[in-house]
């Protein structure tokens, strides 16, 4: 066993697949508020998943990992917790967590390193129990890896902007945008805080999306801690922007999949046109219509796919336009069922973290441009 993965393309030979068991529809809290009045959880209100739904994401899950078994990859899965009990820090406490199905948001390699993300949801702060079991056996087994935790916030309410979401609620669509643009959002800049999926790994180069859970603090963080990479902070026109791998997915060198409704700073788009990377624009999503109930995904979770190596991508089983579009790319598609997991928080990306992928670390952006 051995930790190493750089982008987001290469063979994948290890990863961590999460598990839906025990997920709760998450208590209000500062960065969060849930509200499905439809589907029996109005605001206010909290408490674990449906069973048949958790039932019906854990065999998705299972089906998932044992595919990847048997293409070689060797797979490993977390330890779900108690998320139904309070937690709480000698300055929070709060009535439940959240679970361990998108293990992408916490964890991330970069390398020989696997770092724990600081993440800004009180919910979510005691989440990385749940993979500790597999860093300690990682560590264990491979002299090389590096286990690294970012400094764990303190979420206090001074890192939340008071009354934010029924203030931003009425904020129309163009003054959100301009939000999103200004990184006027829920967090403020009291400490650094990021969740690991808003980055995204292209080899020296790591894009971090300012995100409703990622601030700048938490970017110029990161860009200390990756002094031999190129850390860009960027934006999309996303009024609600959560984790990056549904929006700017790499998929091989010199090619990347864009959620094109989520226009791009046109900086970043010259930045991968100058270094000769084709920026495509992703077909709209299969579920854009009809979407399951209790997810706080946006129909993008169709683009959070998982490349087994830099020719064969999964793709949700759904999504028959995309893979469509992929094949035309060149790109082997594998279907996998996995809607019934988008309520567990996200699709097949989210749901992974690499552990081991060959290959080592390139830079794909020789020329520098703008603010790049
Ligand atoms: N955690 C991925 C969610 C992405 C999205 O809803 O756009």
């Amino acid at each position: 066993m051995r930790v190493n993965s750089w982008n987001g393309w290469d063979p994948l030979r290890h990863v961590l697949v999460g598990r839906a068991d025990g997920t709760m529809v998450q208590a209000p809290e500062p960065a969060v508020q849930r509200d499905f009045p439809e589907d029996g959880f109005p605001l206010g209100t909290y408490g674990p998943m449906p069973a048949e739904m958790t039932e019906a994401a854990n065999e998705q899950l299972d089906a998932f990992a044992t595919m990847l078994t048997r293409r070689g990859i060797r797979v490993s899965r977390p330890t779900p917790i108690d998320f139904a009990q309070t937690f709480a820090t000698p300055d929070w406490e709060i009535p439940t967590g959240f679970g361990c199905m998108p293990p992408r948001d916490v964890l991330i390699t970069v390398g020989t390193e696997i770092l724990e993300a600081t993440m800004c949801y009180r919910s979510r702060w005691f989440e990385y129990l749940c993979y500790r079991p597999v860093l300690q056996e990682l560590f264990e087994a491979d002299p090389d890896m590096r286990w690294e935790t970012a400094p764990k916030p303190r979420l206090t309410d001074a890192s939340f902007v008071p009354g934010f979401w029924d203030e931003y609620r009425t904020v129309p669509k163009t003054g959100q945008l301009a939000r999103v643009a200004a990184h006027d959002l829920v967090l403020t800049e009291e400490e650094p805080l990021f969740d690991a999926a808003d980055i995204a790994r292209f080899g020296r180069d790591l894009f971090v999306q300012l995100s409703l859970v990622t601030n700048r603090k938490g970017v110029d963080w990161l860009r200390r801690h990756f002094p031999d990479h190129r850390v860009h902070p960027v934006t999309f026109t996303n009024t609600h922007p959560l984790h990056i791998d549904a929006t700017w997915v790499p998929l091989r060198p010199g090619l990347v999949l864009h959620a094109g409704e989520r226009l791009a700073d046109p900086e970043l788009v010259k930045y991968f046109e100058v270094n000769d990377w084709q920026v495509v624009e992703a077909v709209q999503p299969a579920s854009w219509k009809h979407y399951p109930r209790l997810s706080f995904c946006s129909p993008w979770l169709a683009v959070n796919i998982l490349n087994l190596d830099p020719g064969t991508v999964c793709v949700e089983a759904g999504e028959v336009r995309l893979a469509d579009q992929l094949n035309s790319l060149g790109m082997e598609v594998v279907p996998v069922p996995f809607r019934a997991v988008g309520p567990f928080g996200g699709g097949l990306h989210c749901a992974t973290v690499d552990i081991w992928r060959e290959g080592g670390l390139e830079d794909y952006f020789p020329r520098r441009c703008g603010r790049f």
